[in-house]
């Protein structure tokens, strides 16, 4: 630290006491095992650091660097969840998996965060899940994409659904990020084989058909769907309510249930409508036995459930997604929504 300090910038008490630590720099190169160690502690159940020079990471790069200039490498966090409560029809019970699992995830990545800044590092955790940065949206609202570092960091592989498949724990992990200013002394690989089986359940479990067999995802299949409550499908609904006479016509327009569980979005926690994609997937060491033992069984209790629940499918008008749900799921009632993205040109970055 420079001593070369204006006489009352030096006569401060605080730089005085700051200068009389006497403490050096950090260590250029943070230990990567301390730092697994550190993250396992911290609550992550797998973590591995990667450098934000990894050909993979140049479309990350500017993100990292924007939100912490001089960041060097990306740390993965992963962290469980429990499949059963995933699996589970009652939305209730998987909606409430996914915000503690979130919520667990982001206090390990702080957790860790505090002790680099106590090693003197810099570095920081953007949030996993929500919030995100809407000034952005509809564009890119998140800061860095979890699954593109956790796949650079070996946590894992991108099955045809689209989730991180991890080679242990399956598809049920959520995933964080952290970013740091130094570099870490060993990183993880890329895995040599993708855990996806290919067995193509998530393609039959999804309601509105937005996973193709080749591994093609409708990006708008499944917001308009899953995210009904969230930002984009709030924006309708508030339409709606813009758009109406009077109570008895909106009330025509929205049951009592779905204004029930868009207050309880707002209330609690966001409600997401399917993640039957996730639910569904048998990949992975630890998930694996039961679909291995008996497949017709693994299928009459967790796909053949979430094929059969009745329950609104949000789906915008002349979609292929409203063929699909009509032809292979008869008894989920479709409800036409216009999704609440505004157009867009083609060439605009998601
Ligand atoms: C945007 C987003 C979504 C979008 C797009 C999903 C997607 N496949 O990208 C929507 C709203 C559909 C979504 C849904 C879900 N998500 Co999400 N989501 C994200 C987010 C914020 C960024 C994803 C990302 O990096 N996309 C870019 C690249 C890497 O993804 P990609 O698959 O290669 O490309 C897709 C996008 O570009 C998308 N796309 C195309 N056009 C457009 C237009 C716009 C406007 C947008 C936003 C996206 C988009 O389609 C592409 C084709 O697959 C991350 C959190 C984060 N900060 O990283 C969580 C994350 C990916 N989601 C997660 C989860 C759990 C889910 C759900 C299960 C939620 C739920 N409970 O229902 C579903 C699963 C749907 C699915 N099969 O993918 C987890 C995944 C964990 C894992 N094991 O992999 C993450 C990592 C959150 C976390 N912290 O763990 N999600
Ligand atoms: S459900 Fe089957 S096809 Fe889909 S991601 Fe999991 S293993 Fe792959």
């Amino acid at each position: 630290m420079s001593k070369r300090l204006p006489p009352k910038l030096a006569a401060h008490p605080s730089v005085r006491a700051v200068l009389a630590r006497g403490e050096g720099s950090p260590p250029e190169v943070i230990d990567a095992d301390w730092l697994r160690e550190l993250c396992l502690s911290a609550g992550a159940d797998d973590a591995a650091a990667v450098s934000l020079d990894h050909p993979d990471l140049a479309g990350e790069r500017p993100h990292a660097v924007a939100a912490l200039p001089g960041a060097k490498s990306l740390v993965s966090l992963v962290l469980r969840m429990n499949r059963d409560d995933v699996r589970t029809p009652a939305r209730s019970v998987a909606n409430l998996e996914f915000h503690r699992s979130g919520e667990l995830i982001n206090d390990a990545a702080r957790t860790v965060v505090q002790a680099l800044q106590d090693a003197g590092h810099r570095a920081l955790n953007p949030s996993a899940t929500f919030p995100m940065e809407m000034d952005r949206f509809p564009g890119r609202i998140w800061v860095v994409a979890h699954k593109t570092v956790a796949v650079a960091a070996g946590m894992g592989a991108m099955g045809i659904h689209r989730n991180v498949i991890h080679p242990k724990f399956g598809n049920f992990v959520l995933l964080a990020t952290l970013i740091v200013d130094a570099e870490v002394s060993a990183h993880g690989e890329p895995l040599d084989y993708n855990p996806c089986l290919e067995c193509k359940l998530c393609v039959a479990a999804c309601p509105v058909g937005a996973i193709s067999k080749s591994g093609e995802f409708d990006f708008m299949a499944c917001s308009t769907h899953n995210y009904r409550e969230f930002m984009s499908g709030f924006t309708e609904w508030v339409e709606t309510v813009a758009d109406s006479d009077d109570g008895a016509d909106f009330r025509s327009r929205v049951t009592d249930s779905e204004n029930a569980s868009m207050w309880q979005s707002l209330a609690f926690k966001p409600n997401y409508k399917a993640a039957y994609c996730m639910a569904v997937c048998p990949a992975g060491e630890d998930v694996l036995g039961p679909y291995l033992e008996d497949r017709s069984n693994f299928m009459a209790t967790v796909l053949k459930p979430l094929q059969d629940k009745v329950e609104n499918l949000y789906i915008t008008p002349g979609s292929p997604a409203k063929a699909y749900a009509e032809k292979r799921f008869p008894h989920k009632p479709v409800k036409e929504v216009s999704g609440g993205y505004r157009a867009r040109k083609k060439t605009e970055e998601p």
